[in-house]
């Protein structure tokens, strides 16, 4: 396996719930590693350039308007395989599907305040780290 690298956003229904620490521990016993971490209020425009791919989608207005309610926390984890392994752990969108002990079946308010967001592919992955953090921002 390859050691890789995903965007992760602790999301604002879980920063309002003071849960960055334990979400950090769940991404961490999982043997992915925090390289760079920001806690940051997303504008509009931040919010809606990142989720551009679901503009047309009937939640995207909404999801937007959430994402920008309070602060995130952005951040890049590295490990072997950490896209397939991030997903693992923060578990399906709809919490009400996702494995127990995953972070969006243990934290999730509902499929849009899900409480965490990770890249789906390597190559989403680059994106996404590029739309966040400068090269030198990430210390592996
Ligand atoms: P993902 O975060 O698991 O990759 P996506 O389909 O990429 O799921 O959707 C991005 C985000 O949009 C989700 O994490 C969730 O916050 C929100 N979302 C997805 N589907 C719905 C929906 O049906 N209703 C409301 N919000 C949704
Ligand atoms: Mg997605």
């Amino acid at each position: 396996m390859a050691i890789e690298r995903t965007l992760s956003i602790i999301k604002p229904d879980a920063t309002r719930r003071n849960l960055t620490g334990r979400i950090n521990a769940m991404l961490e016993e999982a043997g992915l590693r925090i390289v760079a971490q920001r806690r940051v209020r997303l504008t509009r425009a931040q919010a809606e350039g990142f989720y551009a791919v679901h503009k047309a989608r009937p939640f995207f207005d909404s999801l937007c308007a959430f994402m920008t309610s309070g602060p995130v926390v952005v951040q890049v984890l590295e490990g072997d395989d950490a896209v397939a392994k991030n997903r693992k752990v923060m578990g399906a969108t709809d919490s009400s599907k996702a494995d127990a002990g995953t972070i969006r079946k243990t934290f999730a308010e509902s499929i849009e305040a899900n409480s965490a967001h990770g890249s789906d592919s390597a190559e989403n992955a680059k994106g996404e780290i590029a739309y966040f953090f400068a090269g030198t921002d990430i210390v592996g």
